[in-house]
């Protein structure tokens, strides 16, 4: 063989066993010592600050997991709540090391907007809430009603999408922040409330005394597929996130739990054993060090955990598992094989 051939062949080799090198971002989370997570003001569920200002919800636990597999603390989060205008420039400018808001992936966003998303955390779709003595049972009722919406989401163009094809007409009564939108809603200036159909059931926990006069109703009209998004230009950040949560995922699938995750290391299938560590070390694939799944794991729970504490059963929520369900139950959570 071509002795240049040769030496190319073995410079290959040796760069794809080279361990991953810290990208700028987690450089400079190592030196603050904190992850800087932008999440949505206040959304149950989501994210939300309670009243000794610890925060919730399953954004809330993406970054900690984040923060617990690179800075082995998942504590070490720093939050930024923004609002629907200050979101995207928030990640452009550098401000947050990454969104973890109820955003949707669009191809707009991603391609456009200097931010990649990473993975989707929540499989929702838009939803129209109705107070129940309105009697309106499906969106055919909304003909020539007022529907509040917010702008700048996706839900103002679903929703002028959803209707022009129906040939039925609606005036839409647009606002520029959630909180301005339900309260139109809830003073009976619109007939409906357009978002997605998971916030309109945590908003409407928060703005009213009474949720249970509130019905969102059966028809979903679009896909919205939340996930986080970090900046263009740091491939090795953008592992790490897509990575961090592909292994909340993976172990639900392999029954590693907050609680069995030291045991499933030593007695867990060969999946687990090599996600936790023991038996390989992945985590020099993405510059970091052989426990990051561990403890992402051991500080959150697995995925179907982190749901659960946060949207399902265990939360005032009390969501059933939908389309967020594992593939394997039915659901679209699939992750890549993480070796
Ligand atoms: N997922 C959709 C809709 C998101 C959305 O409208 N969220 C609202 C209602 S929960 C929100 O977060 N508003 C925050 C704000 O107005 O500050 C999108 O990405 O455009």
């Amino acid at each position: 063989m071509n002795k240049t051939l040769v030496t190319a062949g073995l410079l290959f080799l040796s760069l794809i066993s080279l361990p991953a090198q810290a990208g700028k971002t987690l450089d400079s989370i190592r030196q603050r010592g904190e992850v800087i997570c932008g999440v949505n003001e206040a959304l149950v569920g989501f994210s939300v600050a309670d009243a000794k200002g610890e925060w919730h919800g399953i954004d809330v636990d993406v970054c900690r997991a984040i923060a617990a597999a690179t800075l082995g603390d998942a504590r070490k989060v720093r939050w930024v709540p923004l609002n629907k205008m200050q979101l995207f420039p928030a990640l452009q400018s550098g401000e947050v090391d990454i969104l973890s808001h109820n955003v949707t992936w669009t191809m707009t966003r991603d391609a456009a907007m200097g931010m990649h998303f990473t993975s989707i955390v929540f499989y929702d779709g838009q939803g129209f809430m109705v107070a129940r003595k309105s009697g309106i049972q499906s969106l055919r009722d909304l003909e020539n009603t007022d529907i509040c919406v917010q702008s700048g989401t996706t839900t103002e163009k679903n929703l002028s999408d959803y209707f022009r094809a129906r040939k039925m007409k609606f005036r839409s009564v647009v606002f520029a922040n959630f909180e301005a939108s339900i309260k139109a809603f809830l003073s009976g200036r619109c007939q409906s409330y357009t978002t997605d159909a998971t916030s309109l059931l945590s908003l409407i926990q928060r703005a009213s005394r009474t949720p249970g006069d509130y019905v969102v109703l059966p028809e979903l009209i679009s896909k919205e597929p939340l996930s986080p998004a970090v900046r263009r230009g740091d491939d090795e950040w953008f592992a790490i996130v897509k990575w961090v949560i592909n292994a909340l995922i993976t172990a639900e699938e392999e029954g590693i739990t907050q609680a069995n995750v030291e045991q499933q290391k030593v007695h867990g299938s060969a999946s687990a054993q090599r996600l936790l560590g023991h038996q390989e070390d992945t985590g020099k694939l993405i510059g970091l060090d052989r426990e990051w799944a561990a403890r992402a794991i051991a500080a959150v729970g697995n995925y179907g955990e982190v749901f659960d504490r946060n949207l399902g059963a265990g939360s005032p929520l009390n969501l059933p598992r939908g389309l967020n369900r594992l593939w394997r139950d039915g659901g679209l959570l699939y992750a890549p094989p993480i070796r």
